[in-house]
């Protein structure tokens, strides 16, 4: 057994007696109450998910395992020569919440090189799709084809399946997704946009260096990776993703099914597909300023009242948590003032964040005008070349598969029941709203 699995069997038998205690003597505490705008509002804010992977403050942004963005960066052993952890050090400290050392990063690094072989059946049935099909259904349908080599699976179907070991093979599948969806996400790069040539992989680099290598990236591309892919892990249980591969996992569903299931929930546009969003608002908005015109606050300004008078969303602005701007944001920002200060579109960026907090205030509907990850994001592809952006999502799905995976291995570890929530009807609603609330 790798140490990363020893540690966190140890972890995980050592927390169990946590969450028994809680059901057993404290089951009916009551923590939340139910309003009728929350069940006809998407359940927004309504506390009934555990995770101690991440937690999401309004007002602070993201915290993996208790740290904010810049303590994880700076606890977590560097890649050589790198300014950013390695993506192998960051899942061994989501999983367990303990700062590796480099002996066990480099476990992971060797680990991951083996666990990322992808099979040829995956490549062959990304090819079989129409070369015109949405990047984030090559990804979906390429996690969702390792299936067939489920552990977990395996494991349910042996007829020695146990609720307390089942976690062990959720693991496996869950490392060896996390392993290969980059490696995935790099043949459906090179497949859809740089005619089918394929780049091997290179077993003297980690994750983040390799993924770079794959997709014909040098140097400090390789950094833009790892920041990415660590950015995007974990936002608490709640988005739609998280959410989604959670659920889709409650049913004992494997790791390849539930994860496949959250990159369509990523895939759509109030969620991951908002980086994408963002580049086609900035292109268009550029098109129609037309040539050698330059961004102005007013011209910036006019182009966000024209999105929102046409009754869409700006977007990579807003959240349904955060309250402030998104310290993702502001990491990346920090990123692009070290490393492309002067670049246009950098600019041009800088100025809408300048303007459109302003302008949603005025809007007067979002409860949140402030930027979130996907604002930023895209610049930084763009300005290193990666510039098909329909593909940001991916990247998206890619880091998020840390978060994801390392949840679901808890949510078994711990045992965590099938999610059923109850519905009600639009009748009883009315019925609850004329009588002044429900009656207990
Ligand atoms: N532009 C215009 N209107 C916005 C807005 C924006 N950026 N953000 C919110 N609103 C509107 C909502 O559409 C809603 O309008 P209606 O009452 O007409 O339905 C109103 O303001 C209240 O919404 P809210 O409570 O502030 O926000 P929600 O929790 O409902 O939605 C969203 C959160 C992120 C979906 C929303 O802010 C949005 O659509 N933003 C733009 C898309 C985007 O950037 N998505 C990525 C979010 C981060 C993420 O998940 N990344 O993956």
């Amino acid at each position: 057994m790798s140490k990363l699995k020893e540690k966190l069997t140890q972890k995980i038998q050592e927390f169990r007696p946590r969450t028994t205690r809680l059901v057993k003597e404290f089951g009916k505490v009551l923590i939340d109450q139910v309003t009728i705008d929350q069940c006809i509002g998407g359940a927004r804010d309504i506390r009934s998910l555990v995770t101690d992977i991440s937690y999401l403050d309004p007002q602070e942004g993201i915290r993996f395992r208790g740290k904010t963005i810049p303590e994880t960066f700076e606890a977590l052993p560097k890649a050589a020569g790198s300014d950013y952890p390695t993506v192998e050090a960051f899942w061994s400290f989501l999983l367990t919440g303990d700062i590796p050392t480099q002996a066990e990063v480099d476990e992971v690094v060797a680990e991951f090189k083996e666990r990322g072989k992808v099979p040829a059946y995956v490549f062959d049935a990304i090819r079989a799709l129409p070369k015109d099909s949405h990047p984030m259904v090559m990804l979906s349908v390429g996690i969702l084809a390792l299936q067939k080599d489920s552990e977990f699976c395996k494991f349910y179907n042996s007829g020695k399946f146990n609720k307390m070991t089942c976690w062990e093979y959720m693991y496996e599948d869950a490392s060896n997704l996390v392993a290969r969806i980059a490696p995935i996400a790099a043949f459906i790069y090179r497949y859809k946009y740089k005619n089918d040539e394929q780049i091997a992989v290179d077993p003297s680099l980690d994750y983040g260096a390799n993924f770079a290598h794959q997709i014909g990236q040098v140097k400090p591309y390789d950094d833009v990776a790892r920041m990415y892919f660590i950015l995007h892990s974990d936002h608490e249980s709640g988005n739609v993703s998280a959410h989604t591969t959670h659920l889709v996992a409650s049913a004992l569903s494997d790791a390849y099914y539930a994860y496949s299931a959250g990159l369509n929930g990523l895939a759509g546009p109030l969620h991951g597909l908002a980086n994408q969003e963002v580049l086609g608002w900035i292109m268009e908005f550029q098109k129609k300023l037309g040539e050698g015109v330059e961004p102005t606050k007013e011209n910036v300004t006019k182009a966000l009242w024209d999105t929102l008078n046409a009754g869409q969303v700006v977007p990579g602005y807003g959240h349904a948590v955060l309250r402030k701007t998104d310290p993702r944001y502001t990491s990346q920002r920090e990123f692009c003032l070290k490393h492309l200060p002067n670049d246009p579109l950098f600019k041009l960026v800088s100025m809408i964040f300048e303007v459109a907090p302003g302008v949603l205030m005025e809007h007067g509907k979002a409860k949140n005008p402030w930027p979130n990850v996907d604002a930023q994001s895209g610049v930084i592809q763009w300005y290193y070349g990666v510039r098909e952006w329909d593909f940001y999502t991916v990247l998206f799905g890619v880091g998020r598969a840390l978060g994801c995976m390392a949840n679901i291995v808890w949510d078994r570890g711990l045992g965590y029941a099938i999610e059923r929530p109850k519905s009600v009807t639009t009748a009883m609603l009315e019925k609850w709203a004329e009588e002044g609330g429900r009656k207990f």
